[in-house]
């Protein structure tokens, strides 16, 4: 035990927090807001796996940056006026950091916050502390609060439990407890039956605490604010019987409320370990029931049970009350600290526009689902590229004859060799060193309204001819009248004579799978037209695609007429296309790097210099 009249905390302490604790930092500056301090609590972090830096936290409105420290050492050095260590190493670094603390005279406090650290090592970190004069509040605890000066770590819970309990000005009563959890409980408590809290201690629920309930007790007894004591014990040890024995010789003389938790162990009709390491009783000297009955008869003020603690609690502040030792002083507001985003929508209390909307993904829940469709049922239904693609892109699982319909389209549409302007695009910029990304993105680039992007426009033209009554020859020679090219007509290489199978096997499947095809037909009737002027005038992937995806949009019975107008007009018929290429262009991606093309420079000769002539002077 260290020097009983020493004051741990005041409005001044600073401390440094070892770990990378950034919601318990934030905690204990935002008490301190509260509790009207003029300086943050928090002067330094150490954490050995960052490097030295600066990082931003909230001092009421405004942000600040506390220096991150990787070693101790700097951070004592750089910040000799701070007197408190807040300890949050895990069981396996926490003895180390904490032997290593206490190399520094500076270091008054230091606080354990791991649970587990082997007892021999705990026994040794007592010994070290009592000789260096170091008073240790744990290991295996929350750590303590002293309203309106400090707290330690997340002591006192969130935000509204300390206004709640308002543990931001000193009251009259100190409580040493062993449980952090219960801590938050007496907090509660006191509160309500007192004028509050003044200090309190949870020492932990280890066999050997770093200092004990005396140590605290008899801290409380020399400081005048203290007008009574709680003592909060727990089944298993027999400190508190030490406190019997000052309550007799008279060490202790203020009031002292005291409860020992765990008395329902009797019920048992084995030994019971309660949650901490420390609460199991030994002998029947151990028990809870032995110990209140002690304290008893020692002189405490000891509740018949928990429940009338704050009963009792009461009753000794109001004697304190009616005798002039403690004068309540009006309540003053605290001063109001920002919440934080987070919790604030997390409790209700705001709400703000979204900046995305999003309807056809959500991978926030344990499980990723598509429109609704968890992944598991989309593996289970086996619903295929195709139901992925309906739920993604259309927000539905549509017809198995549509999913279908979408796979074929995918599939003729997956490559057509590499002389057309994609893959040429592709291959050139993979030979030219690039990356998959920006190969296959050169090659996307080149569809449009030429190659392989006419979808939208075949959509358009075939359906505004089809819904204004013109005949197809009308349209055709509308068309020709314009100087506009039908979309979806006319290919390079394929004709009557070099039909395309691609477009066969569409047009069959739609034919006979679609409730109804007027618009497939209809541009047929067109194609009939043109190929009787030019034979390679025929109805292309691109507009066989495109006419059918009208007919299932507007008579598959899955769509609105306006949600399918909405599709054609948004430009999603290419989509198809564009996803079905892909796949061939990141073929020949891998292609061209696998066979280590170099390189490509276009032939002098495949190119027609046609420059001005030159001047001559
Ligand atoms: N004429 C595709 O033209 C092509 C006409 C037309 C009325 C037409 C041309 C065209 C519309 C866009 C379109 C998709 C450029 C094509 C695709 C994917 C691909 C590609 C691949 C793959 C071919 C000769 C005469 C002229 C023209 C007239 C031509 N097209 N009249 N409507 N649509 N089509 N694109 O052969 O009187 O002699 O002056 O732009 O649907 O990209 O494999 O290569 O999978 O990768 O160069 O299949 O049809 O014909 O321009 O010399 O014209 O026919 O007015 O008449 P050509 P041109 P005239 S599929």
């Amino acid at each position: 035990a260290n020097s009983s009249s020493e004051v741990l905390f005041t409005n001044k302490t600073k401390a440094i927090v070892w770990g990378m604790q950034t919601r318990a930092v934030q905690g204990m500056l935002d008490f301190d807001i509260v509790c009207r301090r003029s300086e943050p609590s928090v002067v330094a972090l150490v954490y050995p796996f960052a490097g030295d830096y600066k990082q931003n936290y909230y001092w009421g409105h405004k942000e600040i940056l506390i220096p991150v420290y990787t070693k101790i050492k700097d951070a004592v050095r750089k910040h000799s006026d701070a007197d408190v260590l807040v300890n949050f190493a895990s069981l396996r670094s926490a003895y180390e950091s904490t032997i290593e603390a206490m190399n520094y005279p500076q270091i008054r406090t230091i606080a354990i916050i791991a649970e587990g650290i082997p007892e021999n090592m705990t026994r040794k970190l007592i010994l070290l502390a009592q000789e260096k004069g170091v008073n240790i509040i744990g290991p295996a605890t929350v750590g303590g609060i002293k309203p309106g000066c400090f707290k330690i770590g997340n002591t006192g819970g969130m935000m509204d439990n300390i206004l709640h309990s308002k543990l931001y000005r000193p009251g009259s009563v100190a409580y040493v407890s062993r449980s952090g959890g219960m801590s938050n409980e007496l907090n509660n408590i006191i509160s309500k039956a007192t004028n509050g809290v003044l200090e309190g201690v949870a020492i932990g629920g280890d066999r050997y605490p770093g200092t004990n309930f005396m140590d605290h007790i008899m801290r409380y007894q020399a400081d005048p604010e203290v007008k009574m004591t709680v003592l909060l014990g727990e089944v298993g040890g027999v400190e508190e019987y030490d406190v019997c024995e000052a309550l007799k010789n008279g060490r202790i003389s203020k009031p002292l409320v005291a409860w020992c938790i765990g008395t329902c162990a009797g019920m048992f009709t084995s030994e019971v370990q309660f949650g901490h390491a420390g609460s199991c009783a030994n002998s029947d000297q151990e028990t809870a029931v032995a110990k209140n009955k002690a304290l008893s008869e020692a002189g405490a003020h000891v509740p018949q049970s928990f429940d009338s603690l704050g009963d009792i609690i009461h009753e000794v502040y109001d004697t304190l009350v009616q005798s002039g030792i403690i004068i309540p002083e009006p309540e003053v507001p605290p001063p109001t600290v920002p919440m934080d985003y987070a919790w604030a929508r997390e409790l209700g209390l705001i709400r703000k526009p979204a900046s995305f909307m999003t309807s056809i993904c959500d991978e926030r829940g344990q499980e990723l689902n598509y429109a609704g469709m968890l992944i598991s049922d989309v593996l289970k239904r086996d619903v295929g590229i195709g139901g992925v693609v309906s739920l993604l892109w259309f927000q539905r699982c549509l017809p198995p004859y549509v999913c279908k319909f979408f796979e074929m389209c995918l599939m003729v549409t997956a490559d057509h060799g590499p002389a057309v302007s994609g893959a040429h695009n592709t291959i050139v910029c993979a030979r030219a060193g690039k990356d998959l990304v920006s190969s296959v993105v050169s090659g996307l680039l080149t569809i449009g309204d030429r190659f392989g992007g006419a979808l939208d426009g075949a959509a358009r033209q075939f359906s505004e001819a089809y819904d204004s009554g013109l005949h197809p020859m009308e349209f055709v020679n509308a068309m020709r009248q314009k100087g506009q090219l039908i979309m979806g007509i006319g290919h390079r290489v394929k004709s009557l004579n070099n039909p395309d199978m691609r477009v066969t096997i569409i047009k069959e499947f739609v034919m006979e799978s679609f409730p109804a095809t007027p618009l497939l037909n209809y541009a047929l009737e067109v194609e009939k037209i043109t190929t009787s002027k030019k034979p390679n005038l025929i109805l292309n992937v691109d507009g066989v695609i495109a006419v059918s995806f009208v007919d299932l949009l507007r008579h598959s019975g899955s769509f609105t007429r306006e949600e399918a107008q909405e599709y054609i007009e948004m430009g999603a018929i290419n989509s198809l296309f564009v996803l079905g290429r892909s796949i061939g262009f990141i073929g020949h991606y891998m292609d061209q790097k696998r066979l280590k093309q170099g390189l490509y420079r276009h032939p002098w000769d495949d190119i027609s210099y046609v420059l001005p002539e030159q001047y001559n002077n």
